[in-house]
């Protein structure tokens, strides 16, 4: 056997991240950071936090959620999809803070706007199991991630539930797209990291996806 080739088995090369993954370390500033936190913290309070469940177990998740834009992301024993209403209080989500509808601009170049911005706060121990986004209709539209507060171990895989992934530690001010491929692979949040950042004032992490739910 060639030399090069033995060097290969006894050490693998890491997984490469799926075509479409595109990633901007430290893309927002603090000051952006702060600015945007803000904005979307006074909505989110304004309209509530709510704890999406398993459908049919009903077992809660360890992530807490809340919604910007038409449309938002909900989890109930019924299942998963988009609905225009706080599935607490029935009331409308909040607007989208301007400021996002440009970053998606920036970031995406796509044409049409997002429609939701899902916002995920993660307290130190809350995860997110591996999983793919299959809920929008829109699925050949990209998604924006923005990660504010805490780090996070990233995982991300393929197609496929089995087989090998890659791990990225997301830190506050990154920005991730998922485009291509990527925008149809398995992903989770492994742990967060507390005590690296200080955005949040009594830490944890929160993840902003803006998303394209229908078609135009
Ligand atoms: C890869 N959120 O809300 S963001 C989710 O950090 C979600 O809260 C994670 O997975 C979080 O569904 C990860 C990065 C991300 C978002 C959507 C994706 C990665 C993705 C969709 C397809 C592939
Ligand atoms: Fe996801």
């Amino acid at each position: 056997m060639p030399s090069a080739s033995r060097r290969s088995l006894r050490f693998p090369s890491p997984p490469l991240p799926p075509e479409g993954f595109r990633y901007f370390p430290g893309a927002l500033d603090e000051g952006e950071q702060r600015r945007l936190l803000g904005e979307v913290l006074a909505r989110v309070e304004q309209a509530g936090w709510f704890q999406p469940t398993m459908p049919r177990s009903g077992r809660p998740l360890s992530v807490r959620m809340c919604n910007l834009g038409p449309l938002g992301w909900v989890s109930d024993r019924d299942g998963y999809r988009y609905q225009p209403h706080h599935p607490v209080t029935g009331a409308a989500w909040p607007d989208m803070p301007p400021a996002l509808v440009r970053l998606w601009e920036r970031f995406t170049g796509w044409p049409d706007p997002p429609q939701c911005c899902l916002v995920n706060f993660y307290r130190p121990g809350a995860r997110m199991g591996l999983h793919r986004d299959e809920d929008e209709e829109a699925r050949d539209a990209p998604i924006l991630s923005i990660s504010l507060g805490d780090a996070a171990v990233f995982v991300i895989g393929g197609r496929e539930r089995r087989g090998p992934t890659c791990r990225l530690r997301l830190s506050s001010g990154d920005v991730l797209v998922l485009a291509g491929e990527a925008r149809h692979a398995y992903h989770g949040i492994d742990r967060i990291v507390a005590g690296t950042s200080d955005l949040l004032p009594e830490g944890g992490r929160i993840n902003l996806t803006l998303r394209r739910v229908t078609h135009r």
